[in-house]
């Protein structure tokens, strides 16, 4: 067993391999480090690095086996995504670098802590053995980026942990905690304590064990495992939902099936093939676009790194209706206590009723503990006076969307709340300057947009003001990740970002069925689009009656209208655009029809057929003209993140980048050509990036 002195020597007398590999070797055990930060992605570097170390430890003599471990955070979490487009050419392929490591005679040992992801359980899956943190997790999450592992983890996984199993972690793309990874088979040993001791400590006992080390390609355990075409059949129908509108979980699938039916070489030439066809797909570059956009929201360019941030200890919330009820949760199961303020008992008792009703749901699901939830519900601070507020590090109001209202709690809220606390409004649309205005000391005050259910979307819009101070905003941007949401940063107007960007969509729907096609062919051309929902059905869920109509000034000059007129408002009125049975199931309505015939009669260009695809440019057009729009107000920092707020807000199909990456793909020259053809005026940016032959994603550097 490696003594601390050993360890120490290790770290402090390693040989520098290059730039991010290092050579150690712990009596008869070589250790090779791995050390390139942020996550030990598989770069050009550390292929080379991994390349060049594991020559050398096969070439050392007084070195009997090897491990390999990685220093920061996480043990190897992937290929280099950063790469994708432009690899490294000097650097040697990741299927050599895996062929190697995989050929070593010496047993060879992965010691995993953080997460080994991807192209990184790939690598260890070519290590004889893996040894692992007790909180250390192992996955391929690869089809999260339209992709799957094309560096022999569909060929590999399944010889370990059978085919159904490994369908299961590829398909899903979930991590698996590694106690589960040890019962499977994937990790040999959990470490306790000194992740390096304990590997050294394996390698050796597999020396002196005399077994000859077996590479997982010649495992035959998990391919013993039952995985006849049934079980394939069946795994397709049980998780056709994953299914939907992606192409890789149907490739990962047949490369599974070759790995169970082709000797070892043959699956891994299928693999490569299935992978291609996924890397050149749309879908993974939409895919892996959003993955880079997703953590970029953070960054906003005049808030420099080291703006300080407001401690947030304590948390109060006014309105316990279903926002504030989600809201809540949010800080709650982020371990922050929550002080949640009502002014009636009974709405009260109802969100607090909510919100274990929620949790327990969750418990069910196994995704929370007894512990866990019990710790939430002490946190959460039922209250029916503001006075309560007096210590809170931050206020969020969620009460009805009146602005008199706002204002009016805003200014006792003032009177109220410590020195330093920040203010913040959950308004989905108010003027967020305006309710600042109602206190004396606006640059404390902030929109905080949740999307509802609040407790499971992720994005949350942080809507600066024109007070709003540099400090605040940083706070929020923090505090988002805290309880795992995406911040995505907004100027004050109307609807900010994601309701801005949805409603020219819907306008385009309700213009669209004026010329012939019918609520229910729009919507299905959206849902095929990749949407979960048409707008139409999303109206008739929302409530016609709720989205701007007022009888008293109704006059049946739109089909919405009439509709509304006709006390066709919806689901809840079991008739809508669609008709809907006593299980909530739609059903295209004659009387719709007729009502929307009726309309296209009278409209100056007679009624025609619309292709699909028409359709979803027509309702994509006035969305992308109006993101144009939304950059050059400097209402949004990047085309980027309007498409996280749209995928992450609305549910935007992520396999489509979003309408700006979308925009960018066909073309601005055919966006604007479009735009034109419907009768819109092209914003006046989308004309300039043409010019400049530069696109949305470009600005506002190519501005
Ligand atoms: N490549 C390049 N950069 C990466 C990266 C990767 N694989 N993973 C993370 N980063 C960057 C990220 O952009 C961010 O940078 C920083 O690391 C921290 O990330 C052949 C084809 C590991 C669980 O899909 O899931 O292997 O913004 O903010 O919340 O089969 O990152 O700071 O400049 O997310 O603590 C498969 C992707 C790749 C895993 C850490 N691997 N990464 O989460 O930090 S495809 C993945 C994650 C592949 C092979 C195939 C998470 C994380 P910056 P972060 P985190």
């Amino acid at each position: 067993m490696a003594s601390e002195e050993a360890l120490d020597a290790v770290r402090e007398s390693a040989q520098s391999i290059n730039d991010v590999t290092t050579y150690a070797r712990v009596g008869t055990v070589a250790v090779i480090t791995l050390d390139s930060p942020p996550v030990n992605a598989l770069g050009g570097a550390v292929r080379q690095g991994l390349m060049d170390a594991f020559a050398k430890a096969e070439a050392d003599p007084e070195a009997h086996a090897v491990v390999l471990a990685c220093a920061g955070r996480t043990f190897i979490a992937g290929a280099d995504i950063r790469e994708f487009d432009a690899p490294d050419p000097d650097a040697p392929d990741l299927l050599d670098v895996l062929a190697r490591i995989d050929a070593c005679p010496k047993p060879t040992v992965a010691a995993i802590h953080g997460t080994a992801l991807g192209g990184g359980l790939e690598t260890a899956l070519c290590c004889h053995y893996r040894v692992a943190t007790p909180s250390a997790k192992v996955g391929l999450p690869e089809v999260a980026l339209g992709l799957l592992p094309g560096a022999g983890g569909t060929q590999r996984l399944p010889r370990i942990v059978g085919a159904q199993t490994a369908l299961e972690m590829m398909v899903l793309g979930k991590p698996v905690a590694a106690s589960r990874a040890h019962e499977n088979g994937l990790i040999d040993a959990i470490i306790e304590g000194d992740l390096l001791k304990g590997a050294i400590a394996f390698a050796e006992n597999a020396v002196h064990s005399g077994a000859p080390p077996v590479p997982v390609r010649e495992w035959s355990e998990g391919l013993s495992l039952p995985h006849d075409a049934e079980l394939f059949a069946r795994f397709r129908a049980d998780n056709s939902r994953a299914f939907k509108g992606y192409q890789a979980p149907e490739n990962i699938v047949r490369a599974v099936e070759a790995a169970v039916t082709l000797p070892f070489e043959a699956g891994m030439r299928r693999e490569a093939e299935l992978f291609q066809e996924l890397f050149a797909s749309r879908q993974s570059a939409a895919l892996r676009y959003l993955f880079f956009a997703e953590r970029q929201t953070a960054r906003v360019p005049d808030l420099p790194a080291d703006t300080p941030r407001r401690p947030i200890a304590q948390v109060g919330v006014i309105g316990a209706g279903t926002m504030g009820s989600g809201i809540a949760m949010n800080f709650l199961s982020a371990g922050i206590p929550v002080t949640l303020v009502e002014q009636e008992e009974a709405a009260l008792e109802r969100s607090v009723a909510t919100i274990r009703r929620n949790y327990e749901i969750s418990l069910k699901k196994g995704k929370l503990t007894q512990a866990k939830l019990d710790a939430c519900m002490e946190r959460l601070h039922p209250s029916l006076d503001m006075a309560d507020l007096g210590e809170a590090d931050l206020v969020i109001e969620a009460v009805f969307e009146k602005m008199a209202l706002k204002q009016e709690i805003f200014a006792r809220l003032d009177g109220i709340a410590r020195p330093g606390a920040i203010l913040a409004t959950n308004t989905s649309f108010l003027d967020v300057n305006a309710i600042a205005a109602a206190t004396s000391r606006p640059g404390d005050v902030i929109g905080l947009h949740f999307f509802s259910p609040a407790n499971v979307m992720r994005l949350l819009e942080v809507v600066r003001g024109s007070a709003t101070r540099p400090d605040v905003v940083a706070t929020a941007m923090s505090l988002a990740r805290t309880i795992a949401k995406i911040p995505v940063l907004s100027g004050v107007c109307d609807g900010f970002i994601a309701n801005r960007m949805m409603t020219p969509r819907m306008d385009a729907a309700q213009a669209l069925i004026l010329e012939g096609p019918l609520p229910w062919e729009v919507d299905k051309a959206m849902v095929d689009y990749g949407f979960a929902m048409g707008p139409f059905a999303m109206l008739d869920l929302v409530g016609l009656d709720v989205i701007g109509w007022d009888p008293a000034t109704s006059t049946s000059s739109t089909v919405t209208q009439v509709l509304c007129e006709t006390g066709r408002w919806g689901q809840k009125r079991q008739a809508g655009f669609y008709d809907y049975d006593e299980t909530r199931r739609p059903s295209p309505s004659p009387v719709t029809e007729a009502l929307v015939r009726e309309f296209q009669s009278r409209a100056e260009t007679p009624p025609r057929r619309f292709s699909d695809e028409e359709i979803v440019e027509r309702l994509l057009l006035p969305v992308v003209n109006e993101g144009a729009r939304i950059l050059e107000e400097g209402i949004a920092l990047r085309a980027s993140d309007i498409d996280v707020a749209l995928v992450m807000g609305y549910g935007w199909p992520p396999a489509t980048g979003g309408p700006m990456f979308w925009a960018d793909t066909v073309g601005l020259g055919n966006v604007i050509g479009g735009l034109e053809a419907i009768g819109e005026a092209p914003a006046p940016l989308l004309r300039r990036l043409a010019e400049a032959d530069a696109t949305l994603h470009t600005w506002p550097e190519a501005a």
